[in-house]
Parts: structure tokens; C-alpha cells; sequence
């Protein structure tokens, strides 16, 4: 558990721009011991979210979120030579966002998580057409992919993207997750043959933790 004052402090530097710090921020939690998932869901997650209720409430510009959002993506890039440090377990995944999707944060954790758990991950990011993810799928199937949608217009592009990646690879393991799929908008998802919701980073590590083909 990441303590809530080293949660302030990142906060403050993240909002501030301050990429130095947040680094510095990161690097003591590591080095205390932080897990990969503590840090995406406490820290990276946590900060993000509430740097968007700021910027929706007008308290934070635009300019400011954007910065908060690159200085993530330089922390996600920080932590990554922890998330190569388990040996391949001979597992593939995709990742994607739908298409039209521009937030791509959580897909990139997913990916991250995914690797850190021994896949070999394709991390395809924002805004992927959906017969493009099809046809990646049918060149090199993967034993997994995983579809991020954030935003609740970008939902039917995310059910296309799903129902190709059936047609494509009728056995294939699908997973949805990402915040447009909360309050029970995943059914349509859910009833195409061999389709899950994930809802966290838990439930990603149980998956595959207890994977079987
Ligand atoms: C950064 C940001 C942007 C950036 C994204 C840049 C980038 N490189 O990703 C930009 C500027 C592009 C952007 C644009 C917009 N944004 Co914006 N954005 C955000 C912000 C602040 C952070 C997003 C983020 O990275 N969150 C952190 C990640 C780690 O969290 P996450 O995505 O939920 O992912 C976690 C889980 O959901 C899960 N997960 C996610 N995907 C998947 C998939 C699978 C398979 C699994 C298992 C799990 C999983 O695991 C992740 C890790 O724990 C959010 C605030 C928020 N609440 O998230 C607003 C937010 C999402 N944006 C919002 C809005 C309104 C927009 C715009 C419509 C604004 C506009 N008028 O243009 C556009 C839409 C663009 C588009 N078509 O996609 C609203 C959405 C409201 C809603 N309910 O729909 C939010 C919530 C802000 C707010 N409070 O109002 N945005």
C-alpha cells in the first residue's frame, strides 16, 4: 500500500510539471518495495483520475493534464525494466484500444502487466481500426487479446473491434476492460461467444495466473 502522503507528494509534483521529482517520487517507492500494481493503481492511476475531476471542474487546464499525462508515460517507461524481469513464459497477447480512442494510459498498464507476468506483449495503442487488429490477429494469433475502451461513444467501435476479433480466430480469448464498460454497459460485449470483462489489474493477474488454453 502506497502511503496517501507520498500519494500528495506526487501529486503535487505531477500537477506542477515537475518530471525530476516525480521521478525521484517513483524511484523511493520502488526501491521501498512498491509492487508494479501498487504503483499503476495507487499512484499512476489515482493521480490521473483526479487530475481529470480537476480539469473537468475547470480547476486544471488542459495544458496541465497533457503534461501530467507525458510525465505518466515517462514513469511507465521508468518502471519498465521491472516488468521484463520474469523470463517468458511462451505466451502472446494483444493489446489495443478501439478505434477512436485516444486514451491510452490503461491499455499501456494492461500491456505492462501482461509482460510483467511473462507474456510477450504487442502493445498496439490509441485509437487501433478494428480490421486492423483483425488482421494482426489472423497473421500472428496471439493466445490472448485485450481491448481498452475509456470513452462510452467509443463503445460500439470496441464491440467491432471485438466481434472481428471472433470472426478472425473463432477460439481466441477475449478481454475488455477500461473505464466506458463501468455501470453495466459491457453486456453486448458479454454476448459474443468467448468474451470476458476484466475490471482491475487483480483480476488481470488471477486470469493469468490461473491461465489454461
Ligand atoms: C489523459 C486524458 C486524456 C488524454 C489521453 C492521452 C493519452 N495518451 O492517453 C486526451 C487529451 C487525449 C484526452 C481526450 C479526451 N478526454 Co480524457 N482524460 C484523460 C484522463 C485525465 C486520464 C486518462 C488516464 O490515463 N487514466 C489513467 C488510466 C491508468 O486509467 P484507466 O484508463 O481507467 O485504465 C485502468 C483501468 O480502467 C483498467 N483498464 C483500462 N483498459 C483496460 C483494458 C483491459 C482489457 C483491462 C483488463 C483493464 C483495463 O486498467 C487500467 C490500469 O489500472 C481522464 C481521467 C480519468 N478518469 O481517467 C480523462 C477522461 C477519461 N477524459 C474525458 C473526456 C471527456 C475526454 C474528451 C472527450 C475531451 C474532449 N472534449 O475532447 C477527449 C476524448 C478523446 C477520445 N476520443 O478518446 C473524461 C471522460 C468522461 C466520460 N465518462 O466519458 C475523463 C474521465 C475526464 C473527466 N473527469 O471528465 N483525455
Amino acid at each position: 500500500m502506497i502511503a496517501p502522503r507520498a500519494v500528495e507528494e506526487y501529486l503535487a509534483h505531477l500537477i506542477g510539471g515537475d518530471r525530476r521529482a516525480c521521478r525521484d517520487d517513483v524511484q523511493r517507492l520502488l526501491d521501498g518495495g512498491a509492487t508494479l500494481r501498487e504503483l499503476y493503481e495507487q499512484l499512476f492511476q489515482a493521480c490521473l483520475y483526479r487530475v481529470g475531476d480537476r480539469w473537468h471542474s475547470g480547476e486544471l487546464s488542459v495544458a496541465v493534464e497533457h503534461l501530467a499525462t507525458l510525465i505518466t508515460e515517462d514513469m511507465l517507461r521508468l518502471v519498465f525494466p521491472r516488468v521484463l524481469e520474469r523470463e517468458p513464459n511462451g505466451r502472446r497477447a494483444i493489446v489495443s484500444c478501439a478505434a477512436e480512442e485516444y486514451h491510452q494510459v490503461g491499455g499501456r498498464i494492461v500491456a505492462d502487466t501482461l509482460e510483467a507476468a511473462g507474456w510477450a506483449v504487442h502493445f498496439l495503442g490509441a485509437n487501433t481500426p478494428a480490421d486492423a487488429l483483425a488482421s494482426m490477429l489472423a497473421a500472428q494469433p496471439p493466445d490472448l487479446v485485450a481491448i481498452s475502451v475509456t470513452i462510452v461513444d467509443n463503445l460500439p467501435a470496441a464491440l467491432r473491434a471485438v466481434r472481428q476479433a471472433r470472426a478472425a480466430l473463432p477460439k481466441l480469448r477475449i478481454i475488455v476492460g477500461g473505464q466506458a464498460l463501468s455501470d453495466g454497459r459491457a453486456a453486448d460485449f458479454l454476448a459474443v461467444p468467448g468474451v470476458q470483462r476484466v475490471s482491475s489489474l487483480a483480476e488481470l493477474d488471477a486470469l493469468v495466473a490461473r491461465w489454461e488454453p
